[in-house]
């Protein structure tokens, strides 16, 4: 037994029994009443009532004493056990009501950090995009993802088994017109757009229209069965190709830096003519054959364009001989990974958050 616990006489002997028991109990009481909170507690407990407390250990010591001394004993070290136990439940009930009604809450305690969200990589994109061709006076519309095949292709000058329906491998939706054909699609692409504000506004036009496209078509590093497009479209008087291509230039700079360059060689989309593409400096080369993103070519396409066709016109209602536009459809993936230094546009759909919490 602790010699700082059961006070020993001053010749030395041993002190009465009971004596060291009033002893112990008076100790134990005011070492609880000094506790404040719960490890002051916890440690109070440890030292008298538990597994190898004081108290413990004065029940334990009953054994070795002389036979007659033994019941007396153990029955006031039991009631001094049960007193104590008691006198703890009502001090850890004073403590904890102290500290208010949360009770464990230690107020002290640094606050864990939340993890903070941002924006997809996709969506930012998309932003700097509108909002370069918003400072050029562009406004921003958006449409349905589930399109009409009207729109989609013949408003868009293709119409039914027109040979250009097969440069977009079409989801289509399983419902049938009273003709027997098919008339609802995921779009391919945004230009259904252009219709539907066509039919909508008259000129002068100057929108963007970013919006998600899908195609039937096997994924690899530049393609996605699902990916974004940005629709430009301006419609007006005097239009011409220079506005186009000032316009698309200009874009490219905002978004590239000034040291972009871009090149602009003929294409064929049956909804504009002339049409083009548009393709800006390959970020990760200067033309080197071995350059496994542009293939050496020193280019990377982006987007296609041309001057809106006067037959596209003609089916929104406008007269072609009056109104003339360009257009123009970027594909958002193609700007950020140009954009970032991407190799494979898997990434942005894979979920993983050690690519996305670069952005
Ligand atoms: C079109 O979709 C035309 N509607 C673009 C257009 C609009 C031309 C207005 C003229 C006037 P194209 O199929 O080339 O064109 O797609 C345009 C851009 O979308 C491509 O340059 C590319 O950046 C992107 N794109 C096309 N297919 C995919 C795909 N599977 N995965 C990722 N991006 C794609």
């Amino acid at each position: 037994m602790a010699e700082s616990v059961i006070p020993t006489g001053t010749d030395g002997a041993e002190p009465p029994l009971d004596g060291r028991i009033a002893a112990l109990r008076d100790e134990a009481r005011s070492a609880l009443s000094a506790t404040r909170d719960a490890d002051g507690l916890q440690e109070w407990r440890n030292r008298y009532v538990g597994r190898s407390g004081e108290v413990t250990l004065l029940l334990r010591s009953v054994g070795s004493l002389p036979a007659d001394e033994r019941a007396a004993f153990g029955q006031a070290a039991n009631r001094l056990k049960n007193e104590l136990q008691a006198s703890f439940d009502e001090r850890e009930s004073e403590i904890t009501s102290a500290a208010g009604p949360a009770g464990a809450i230690d107020v002290t305690l640094s606050g864990r950090h939340p993890i903070r969200g941002r924006l997809h990589p996709i969506t930012q994109t998309v932003r700097e995009i509108t909002s370069a061709f918003g400072a050029m006076g562009f406004q921003t519309f958006e449409g349905p993802e589930v399109e009409l095949e009207r729109y989609n292709f013949t408003a868009m000058n293709i119409p039914a088994d027109h040979p250009a329906r097969d440069m977009f491998d079409t989801f289509w939706l399983d419902r049938v017109d009273e003709d027997g054909d098919r008339s609802i699609l995921l779009r391919t692409h945004t230009s259904p757009m252009q219709a539907r504000i066509m039919e909508s506004q008259e000129p002068p036009i100057r929108v963007v229209i970013p919006g998600r496209c899908y195609r039937y078509e096997a994924t690899d590093a530049s393609h996605e069965w699902h990916f974004y497009q940005v629709e430009v479209l301006a419609v007006d008087e005097g239009i011409t190709f220079a506005d186009l291509k000032g316009t698309l230039y200009e874009f490219a700079r905002q978004v590239f830096g000034p040291e972009c360059k871009v090149r602009f060689r003929c294409d064929f989309f049956p909804f504009v003519e002339p049409g083009v593409e548009m393709a800006v400096n390959c970020f990760n080369c200067d033309g080197d054959p071995a350059c496994r993103i542009c293939r050496g070519s020193g280019w990377l396409e982006i987007m296609g364009a041309g001057m809106v066709h006067p037959e596209v016109l003609r089916r929104a209602g406008y007269d072609p001989g009056r109104y003339t536009g360009f257009a123009a459809g970027m594909g958002v993936e193609r700007v950020a990974m140009l954009k970032h230094g991407i190799e494979d546009i898997r990434h942005f759909y894979a979920n993983d958050m050690r690519f996305l919490s670069q952005f």
